[in-house]
């Protein structure tokens, strides 16, 4: 008998170079589209303070929850996003690893596995430490945990951040 159990992943975007309603609803809408994936959930735009490197714009940022079948793949389903950046014609500036970039595409979770690999990692090694993670992916998960951790909520109770409207202050 088939396996038809769902994995639900959970990813972020990001982006401070203009157009991001526009362009995260393009690439959801291409997610979607994928074999083995659907956009089970969204969070709303949020306005975030620049982390990491101060000197640019603020960013845009969204959380998505995807329901993957089960032949999908941590490391799969990051090299389809990573294409899907190269896609929308996204630079590295190898020299500015914080800097601006549109848009963004990070796999945060993956059910509840722990996985470690070349490029692929989740949970995702700093999404505890961002509010503009956070903040997004409890509206859409408030009852979350992460794996071999705590719930979703404390982590974000323990970070220093304000939320005013759709705005998150962090710094
Ligand atoms: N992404 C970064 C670095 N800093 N700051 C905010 N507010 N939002 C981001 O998405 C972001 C950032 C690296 O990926
Ligand atoms: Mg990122
Ligand atoms: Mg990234």
């Amino acid at each position: 008998m088939e396996n038809d159990e769902k994995i639900t992943a959970y990813i972020s975007l990001g982006g401070n170079m203009g157009g991001e309603a526009e362009r995260f609803a393009e690439a959801l809408a291409r997610m979607d589209a994928w074999p083995g994936i659907r956009v089970a959930a969204r969070s709303g735009l949020y306005r975030t303070e620049p982390q990491g490197d101060p000197d640019q714009p603020w960013f845009v940022n969204q959380v998505a929850a995807l329901s993957c079948t089960p032949d999908v793949t941590p490391g799969g389903l990051l090299a389809r996003m990573l294409r899907l950046e190269t896609e929308f014609g996204r630079v590295r500036d190898e020299a500015r690893r914080f800097g601006p970039r549109t848009p963004d595409l990070d796999l945060l979770l993956f059910g509840d596995k722990t996985h470690s690999e070349e490029g692929v990692e989740v949970p995702h090694p700093r999404m505890t430490q961002r509010a503009f993670v956070l903040v997004p992916l409890c509206e859409i998960a408030p009852a979350l945990w992460l794996p071999g951790g705590d719930a979703l909520a404390e982590y974000l109770g323990r970070l220093p951040h304000t939320v005013t409207g759709d705005a998150i202050y962090q710094g």
